[in-house]
């Protein structure tokens, strides 16, 4: 536990790269082959998210942003007496930054796995708001079972923004709601992103963005891996393909090859032909009323919800 600034404490939830591998090979293994989307977030990842994000193409960052701007009263209304903001896969904390204008509010407690990146972001941060204990726990939000102890325990508000829920198939998504039910402890609460259906041309070219960052980020998943999972997959042999499945409601990217390639993962090795693909990532478009349904199966209750001019996008708040 260090922080550069004197409000700041970094903790480090243990690192699970065995078990990380483990994971890739298995996905590789599959007839047909996956990578768990957590793997696209190294800095470089990190960093490329955040320029897809500025792209005039991807407009659910900026949707939520107008949410938050139009409703922020409301809400901080709906959520008063909150003391600790807990955000599982916080990315850069910018997000949070305007919950934090609530004085009530007086511990924040980002969970990133891209370490680096969150110790950076979160001296700003502590800097910016010398009354503010922040806790930045680095580690893998998906594995987070209790928060540190130096995390308060009453008052929690969950925080988890921009559609990430997306990212989970259903049963995936109903575990960590249930996780995050536990996280948020009695009288928690949860403020939760998710995306709407809506027009395919809308959502294709959200995901094929014209300056070719989404490209970048989908194939920068492979030049993690290599450099941390000591894998060799040749990024060169893939390309990005990215569409709407509308019977599952979900876009759906994956690298497909564009010659037969060999890949090594630790001690495996497996074979792709061209024409093959490795699916890297879903992103669920939740109708409210299903999502809802959902979130109360694990046992939270909607307080109510809040949606953009165009119902593009919506943010949920749950009640533990
Ligand atoms: C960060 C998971 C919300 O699914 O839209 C952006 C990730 N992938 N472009 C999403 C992403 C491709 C993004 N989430």
């Amino acid at each position: 536990v260090s922080g550069g600034h004197r409000n700041l404490r970094v903790h480090y939830l243990h690192d699970c790269v065995a078990d990380d591998q483990a994971l890739v090979a298995e996905g590789m293994a599959a007839s047909k082959p996956w990578l768990h989307p957590k793997f696209f977030y190294d800095t470089a990842g990190s960093e490329l998210f955040d320029a897809i994000t500025e792209t005039e193409e991807y407009y659910p960052t900026r949707t939520e942003a107008e949410i938050f701007d139009r409703h922020l009263d409301d809400m901080l209304a709906h959520v008063a007496n909150r003391q600790v903001l807990v955000e599982p896969g916080s990315g850069n904390c910018g997000k949070a930054e305007q919950f934090l204008r609530d004085p009530k509010l007086s511990h924040y407690a980002p969970i990133e796995i891209s370490a680096d990146f969150l110790v950076g972001c979160c001296n700003r941060l502590a800097r910016a708001h010398p009354d503010l204990t922040v806790d930045a726990i680095c580690g893998d939000f998906t594995r987070c079972q209790t928060l540190p102890a130096a995390v308060p325990e009453s008052g929690r508000l969950l925080f988890f923004p921009g559609s990430t829920i997306g990212n989970f198939d259903p049963e995936s998504a109903q575990d960590l709601l249930a996780n995050f039910r536990s996280l948020a402890g009695s009288e928690g609460y949860l403020l939760i992103g998710t995306d709407l259906p809506k027009d395919r041309g809308v959502l294709e070219a959200a995901y094929n963005d014209s300056q070719g960052f989404t490209r970048r980020f989908n194939l920068n998943i492979l030049d993690h891996l290599n450099d941390r999972l000591d894998c060799h997959f040749h990024a060169a042999d893939f390309d990005h393909d990215a569409f709407y499945n509308e019977d599952l409601g979900r876009i759906e990217m994956h690298l497909v090859c564009v010659r037969d390639t060999r890949v090594r993962v630790g001690e495996k090795h497996f074979n792709l032909s061209k024409g093959e693909s490795i699916h890297t990532e879903n992103s669920y478009k939740y109708a409210p009323d299903s999502f809802v349904a959902m979130a109360s199966t694990v046992g939270f209750e909607p307080v109510t919800y809040w949606t953009d001019s165009r119902q593009w996008f919506a943010v949920h708040l749950l009640r533990a």
